[in-house]
């Protein structure tokens, strides 16, 4: 999975992209995309660890991308927006730093997400125009008629700057623009990028939406919290008044907004956390793994983690029957350990 840092120039990106992943953005390749893979925090891992004792460790990891800085006067944003058509998530940084205005920014950024979304749409509305003119056989008539009548509400909620949502569409007209991956129906999370010495962070909540939750860091703070020792760390902050953030909150929540969940496989070669939708059964389960798995599924032993914890072995875990077998269909919980039986 893609999650792209996105917001205009100098709100803290590349900065919130070196706190998320470790890495530091290179400034010379600043006008293009560049990205790193981090791992997405789950406790329970180490814990499996503590039980288990495996050679290796894996954790599911997401794919961050930095983004060249959007222009405030919105010339070319477009442009530079289409680049981020295939991440499946919008982390939209809002600096509130100094003279800051968040408010206009939200603002500006809902419009250029709508602008580089029109754009498209009505260029693909404009050729259809075209094409329907030429003689054509009845079935393909048909479907560019059908695909024009589904932009050009598409085009026409764009227009009024409320864009539709997915679940407002039936499958036949979501499947005629799911193509264009457009950028105002990704979920998005909007971060807010304070002042290193904000200490209240509970205002921004006032910008979050039903669909988009708000967070908030110092990331400049935070990036030098990392160059510390966990003793430098307590003194610096006690003695300013500070308490750091949670990086962590961030990934789960981008976890969150994408509607995928973690669910975990473990044994004395590996412990290990995989990313699976959201209410994804457990043959697609299967499928994160390998094909074969699943092509092959005979069924899933399903047990908690927390019974693992609390048994100290998977062998308790047996004596105590809390081993269940599953079918395909059975829909994972986040925290279930599943270990896959299959033939081929
Ligand atoms: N005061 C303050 N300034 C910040 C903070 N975060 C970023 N800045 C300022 O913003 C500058 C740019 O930060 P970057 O992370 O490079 O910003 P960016 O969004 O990647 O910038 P572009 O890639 O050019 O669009 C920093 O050098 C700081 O001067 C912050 O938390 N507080
Ligand atoms: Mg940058």
């Amino acid at each position: 999975m893609k999650i792209g840092i996105v917001g205009y120039k100098n709100s803290g990106k590349s900065l919130l992209f070196q706190w998320l992943t470790g890495e530091k953005a290179d400034p010379a390749m600043a006008h293009t995309l560049q990205s790193a893979m981090t791992p997405i925090p789950e406790s329970r891992i180490a814990e499996l660890c503590g039980i288990y004792k495996p050679k290796k460790v894996t954790y599911a990891s997401v794919e961050i991308v930095d983004t060249p800085g959007l222009s405030r006067d919105q010339v070319g944003n477009a442009a530079r927006l289409a680049q981020l058509r295939e991440v499946g998530c919008l982390i939209c940084v809002v600096p509130a730093f100094e003279t800051a205005d968040p408010e206009k920014e939200i603002r500006t950024f809902h419009e250029d997400l709508i602008l580089a979304d029109l754009e498209l749409v009505s260029n693909r509305v404009e050729r259809i125009r075209e094409q329907k003119k030429r003689p054509l056989a009845k079935a393909d008539q048909e479907k560019l008629a059908f695909e024009l009548e589904t932009l050009e509400m598409v085009q026409n909620a764009l227009e009024s700057g409320k864009p539709l949502r997915e679940d407002e569409l039936t499958p036949e007209q979501q499947k005629a623009t799911r193509a264009f991956r457009l950028l105002s129906e990704k979920p998005r999370l909007l971060f807010f990028n304070a002042a290193d010495d904000e200490t209240d962070f509970a205002p921004f909540q006032k910008f979050a939406t039903e669909t988009c939750p708000v967070l908030a860091a110092s990331v400049r703070l935070e990036n030098e919290l990392m160059e510390m020792t966990d003793g430098e760390k307590t003194a610096f902050l006690d003695e300013m008044g500070l308490a750091a953030s949670d990086r962590d909150a961030i990934l789960k929540a981008v976890l969150s907004i994408s509607g995928q969940m973690l669910f975990l496989t473990a044994g004395e070669k590996e412990v290990r956390s995989w990313l699976v939708r959201k209410n994804g059964t457990a043959v697609e389960a299967a499928a994160e793994i390998h094909t074969d798995i699943a092509k092959g599924f005979i069924r899933a032993e399903i047990m908690r983690c927390e019974d693992i914890v609390r048994l100290g072995s998977e062998r308790a875990v047996k004596a105590e029957n809390l081993i269940r077998r599953e079918p395909k269909d059975y829909v994972l919980q986040e925290g279930d350990v599943v270990l896959f039986h299959f033939s081929g």
